[in-house]
């Protein structure tokens, strides 16, 4: 089938629609997770990199690296084989490579721990941590905690769950 120029718009503006519409009906909570990394890439980290949310927050990765593409990928045996680190009833989510300025948005509703990575950077320490809820919320699910299936370093560089209900978000620049 060929498509007319006026089916080719109805189509991009059909997508558009599905994309922004929950955004301009809810005010629907969101938080912004920025990629970044130093000029000549010695160092790179999600910022923040540990943030907690109620659950169906609009939760949006940038990349503000202009050196680097990065991802956002859940520790899960469905992408890559990985350990799972987020909660059992949550989907998988992997952004593929993000060049610079590109966005991915993620809304995470079942309430628990999720840890994610970039592909390329994971061993550089680049991982983070979303606290969806609180352990006292329903269906809660912490199992990302002590599920291992990373190095020992990575392992280290996920902030706590305490630390990160405490501060509701923990910024790189606060470890310098
Ligand atoms: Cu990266």
């Amino acid at each position: 089938m060929i498509l007319t120029r006026r089916e080719l718009l109805i189509g991009a503006s059909g997508a558009l629609l599905a994309v922004t519409l929950p955004v301009l009906a809810s005010g629907q909570p969101s938080v912004l997770i920025e990629m970044r990394g130093t000029a000549r890439g010695e160092r790179v980290w999600f910022d923040p990199f540990g943030v907690a949310v109620k659950p169906g927050t609009r939760v949006r990765f940038v990349n503000r690296d202009s050196g680097n593409a990065h991802t956002v990928t859940a520790y899960h045996p469905e992408v890559l084989g990985r350990v799972r680190r987020i909660p059992e009833k949550a989907i998988p989510f992997n952004s593929d490579y993000l060049l610079p300025e590109d966005t991915y948005e993620l809304i995470l509703t079942s309430p628990g721990v999720y840890d994610f990575y970039c592909i390329p950077h994971e061993q550089a320490g680049m991982v983070g941590r979303v606290v969806v809820g609180d352990p006292g919320e329903e269906g809660w699910d912490n199992s990302a905690v002590g599920a291992g299936g990373v190095a020992e370093s990575i392992e280290a560089a996920f902030p706590s769950v305490e630390s990160i209900l405490a501060s509701g978000s923990i910024s790189a620049s606060e470890l310098k």
